[in-house]
């Protein structure tokens, strides 16, 4: 299976991917992940990624795709793999389209969370009290709201023009939500 998962900051996306890529033997590869280990590591990606992370922007697309490129060029990508939060923008699909077509691979479902806004601000800033996570207060939540909204929603048509979108409502236990989706990827795989 080669997957992607998308939804707004909060959905749920790094929680339901853990165990997307565990059901299906596959490689869940975070770019949120990625940048994170930079930054803690304080590695030159990882001073550029924080300027724009903590301000809850996206990290610019040159970066993050030559960052997915050498991550997709690795061996254990050779079953499948699960996106996490990339592509995130028009520019990040095109490049995407071509690193696969250069290895004749393709996608086969972009899962969508779909969430109310105002309860996954909640969500972020309890995990803002349990991680500490820099772009987890109130405001720059907002401001990654509305890049999202602006650079990434338009992406869903995108993919339901392509024919492999899969919404998933994301509302409710997490363990509903996981229910869900593996309900949904069997059907899509027939
Ligand atoms: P991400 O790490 O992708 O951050 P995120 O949108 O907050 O998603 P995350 O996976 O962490 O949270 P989740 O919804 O699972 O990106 C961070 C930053 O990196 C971006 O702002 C950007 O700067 C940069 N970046 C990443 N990718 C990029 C790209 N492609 N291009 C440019 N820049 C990029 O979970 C949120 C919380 O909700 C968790 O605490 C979880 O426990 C909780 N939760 C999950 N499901 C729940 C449920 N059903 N009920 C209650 N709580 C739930």
């Amino acid at each position: 299976m080669r997957l992607i998962i998308m939804g707004p900051p909060g959905a749920g996306k790094g929680t339901q991917a853990a165990f997307i890529a565990e059901r299906f033997g596959i490689p869940a590869i975070s770019t949120g992940d990625i940048f994170r280990a930079n930054v803690s590591q304080g590695t030159e990606l990882g001073v550029e990624a924080k300027r724009y992370m903590d301000a809850g922007q996206y990290v610019p697309d040159e970066v993050t795709n030559n960052m997915v490129r050498s991550r997709l060029a690795e061996d254990d990508t050779a079953p499948g793999f699960l996106l996490d939060g990339y592509p995130r923008t028009v520019a990040q699909v095109h490049e995407l389209d071509s690193m696969l077509e250069e290895s004749g691979r393709s996608i086969d479902a972009v899962v969508v969370l779909t969430v109310d806004q105002d309860e996954v601000v909640q969500r972020l800033l309890q995990r803002a009290l349990e991680q500490g996570r820099a772009d987890d207060t109130e405001d720059v939540i907002r401001t990654r709201q509305q890049v999202y909204a602006d650079e990434t929603a338009p992406l869903i048509n995108v993919y339901r023009e392509r024919g492999c979108l899969v919404e998933i409502d994301g509302m409710g236990q997490v363990d509903e939500v996981t229910s869900r989706i593996f309900d949904a990827l069997d059907t899509t795989k027939g």
